[in-house]
Parts: C-alpha cells; sequence; structure tokens
C-alpha cells in the first residue's frame, strides 16, 4: 500500500493553524499538506496549498477529505476555547469531544496514523498547586473548557493504551503570535495589547494587574508541536499530554516590557468574568518531563517576544 503522505490541519484558520499549516508546509511540501476549517484561511495558506472547508462534526466529509487527500496524519485543533466555552456550555463540549473521538476513531480503524491534539493549561484549577505546576498534579478543572481538555487527556492515553493509536499532546500555555488574531481564550489579552499598543491606543485589560499566567511565542509552540509528532514514538512516554513552558507575566510587567519600547503607552484594569477563570490557572509551569522525554527546550523570552512581536506588527502598520 502506497505511504500516507497527507496530513491534515482540522481548524486550520485559528491562531495556531494559521502558522501551524506554514510550518508543516515547509517540511511536507506545500501540496501534501491540507488546511481545512469552517471558515476560510489566511491568504498565504490559501496561495500556498490545499484548503478544504470541512465541519469536523461531518464524519462522511471528514472520510471524504482523509481518502481523497491520502491522509496519514492529523492535527485536530478545532475546539471552543475558555472564554467562548463558558458562553457556550454544550456546544463547546460537543465540539471539543466528539471532534476529537471522531479522528480518534479513525486512528483506531488504521484509516490514519498518527494525531496531534492540543491540551491546556486549563486541565488544572484552583487546588492545583500554582507555581511551577508539575506534569502530574491535582486537575480539578472548573470550566466547560477545562473539563473538556482534561477528558480529552484521559480518552487519548485510552486510545493509545487499548487500541494502539498514536496520538501525541501538549498542554500549551498561552500563545502569542503576530500573523492571527487569537479566538475566544482567557489569555488573549496578551495578543490584544500589542495591536492597541502598535496603534497608539490605550489598552483596558479584561484581567486585572498581577493575574500571572504561563506563555509561550508562537515560533515556540509550533515547533514543540512539530517536535512531539517528530519524536521517535519510543520517546514519547506520555500519551495523556505534556507540560510544556515558555516563560510567565502578569499584565503589569508585560505593559513595562512593551514601554521599554513605546514609552507612551497606557493600559488600565477592568476585570471581567475571564478574572475567574484566570484565577483558577497556574502561575507558571513545569515542563521538565517533557525536557527529559523528547528533549524539548523553549527559546524565546518575554523580553525576546515583546521586540519580535513589536517590530512584525510596526511593519504590519506600515
Ligand atoms: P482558534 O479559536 O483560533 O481556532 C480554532 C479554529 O477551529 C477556528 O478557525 C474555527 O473556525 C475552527 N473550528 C471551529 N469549529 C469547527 C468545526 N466544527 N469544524 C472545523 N473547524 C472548526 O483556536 P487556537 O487558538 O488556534 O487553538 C487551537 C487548539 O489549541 C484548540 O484545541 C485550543 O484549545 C488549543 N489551545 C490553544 C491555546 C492558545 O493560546 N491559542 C492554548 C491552549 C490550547
Ligand atoms: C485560553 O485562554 O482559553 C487558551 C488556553 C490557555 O487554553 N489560550
Amino acid at each position: 500500500m502506497a505511504a500516507k503522505t497527507g496530513v491534515l490541519v482540522i481548524g486550520a484558520s485559528g491562531q495556531i493553524g494559521t502558522e501551524l499549516v506554514m510550518g508543516l508546509r515547509a517540511i511536507y511540501g506545500n501540496d501534501n499538506v491540507i488546511a481545512s476549517d469552517l471558515k476560510t484561511a489566511s491568504t498565504e495558506v490559501l496561495e500556498s496549498g490545499p484548503f478544504e472547508q470541512l465541519d469536523v462534526m461531518d464524519r462522511e466529509r471528514l472520510n471524504q477529505i482523509v481518502g481523497q487527500y491520502n491522509v496519514g496524519q492529523v492535527y485536530l485543533l478545532a475546539a471552543l476555547l475558555s472564554a467562548t466555552a463558558e458562553q457556550k456550555v454544550m456546544p463547546a463540549w460537543n465540539l471539543n469531544m466528539y471532534g476529537l473521538f471522531y479522528v480518534l476513531e479513525m486512528a483506531k480503524e488504521r484509516i490514519i496514523d498518527k494525531v496531534f491534539w492540543p491540551s491546556s493549561i486549563a486541565v488544572f484549577g484552583p487546588n492545583t498547586p500554582k507555581l511551577n505546576t508539575p506534569q502530574s498534579t491535582i486537575t480539578e478543572p472548573t470550566t466547560v473548557y477545562g473539563i473538556s481538555k482534561l477528558a480529552g487527556e484521559r480518552w487519548c492515553e485510552y486510545y493509545h493504551n487499548r487500541y494502539g493509536v498514536d496520538v501525541r499532546s501538549l498542554r500549551y500555555p498561552g500563545l502569542i503570535g503576530y500573523k492571527s488574531n487569537p479566538g475566544g481564550g482567557t489569555t488573549d489579552y496578551a495578543v490584544d495589547i500589542f495591536h492597541k499598543a502598535v496603534a497608539g491606543t490605550p489598552f483596558e485589560c479584561f484581567l486585572s494587574e498581577n493575574t500571572r499566567l504561563p506563555m509561550m511565542y508562537m515560533p515556540d509552540a509550533i515547533r514543540a508541536t512539530i517536535g512531539i509528532m517528530e519524536a521517535e514514538s519510543e520517546k514519547v512516554l506520555l500519551r495523556s499530554s505534556y507540560n510544556i513552558s515558555g516563560f510567565d507575566f502578569t499584565p503589569a510587567e508585560l505593559a513595562n516590557e512593551i514601554r521599554k519600547h513605546i514609552p507612551e503607552f497606557e493600559i488600565s484594569y477592568n476585570p471581567d468574568f475571564r478574572q475567574e477563570i484566570a484565577d483558577g490557572w497556574p502561575s507558571s509551569i513545569d515542563d521538565s518531563v517533557a525536557r527529559q522525554d523528547w528533549n524539548w527546550n523553549n527559546e524565546y523570552s518575554l523580553e525576546m517576544m515583546t521586540k519580535d512581536m513589536l517590530s512584525h506588527l510596526a511593519e504590519k502598520v506600515i
């Protein structure tokens, strides 16, 4: 049988997908990486390779695309994130769980070979140790998003142990990138703040000034994602999900970092319902298990990320 050369990204028009598709195309070739989403993709994604409109809940269409492109690997990014999920509880649960089941079932049936599915720091909750949160610790999430991610982790491990499914997963912290806007999370402020800073507009933050959260710059997140998928199977010892970490900061610290480049930048604080979500999450993450098992290493610091974000966004404004 011919090798399955297709790589399908589901949810490719979102914050991560927009950048992951381009990273995968650089490795596997433009024609082999199929972007798919409910909504259309960025110009860069549309112009560089195939795009298919897909609702992951439509199993027939999913099967058809997988067959048509001889898909071996699926990156499943479609989900409702923490803030949106609190407004749309059942739709979030259904998408976040059934999307995963449909893809895991295809892997169980050996229609596809390998699955990437992202978890989140949202699997932790208010009873979890907040500082340097370890890989294995209390996971008692209090949001529908966190509950769906924790259940997803358990199902990934179950499908691996019971059916030999090659599924790999990372608990992403809040991700920051300049190529696309975030899609309804609690960490979104850390992207929005840069757009306001570059536009010369004051920023009103929906989290309080001292809310410390773990974050990561998108290039590191893309490297980690492709890194765990490329790692030898024997090295991926955890088939639930790995902690990964970049850096952590509070809104006030991020504003100060931005002021090193834009001294007149102004920030004010008006916490809303997302504050409670953030208060239940860790402040920093211990990712030593990922470092040990498959050699994960982050590259970007808060300082490097801030400089890079501002220079790329300034180019867009010009
Ligand atoms: P996003 O909201 O920006 O993108 C999700 C994409 O999925 C959107 O383009 C949306 O149109 C698409 N989508 C929604 N419903 C769909 C459906 N039924 N069928 C097909 N596509 C559908 O999210 P993101 O930030 O890119 O996150 C991707 C994944 O990573 C999610 O599972 C999320 O939980 C996880 N994650 C993200 C972060 C982060 O900071 N961005 C952190 C932790 C985990
Ligand atoms: C969110 O805020 O919902 C996401 C996440 C950390 O999972 N960015």
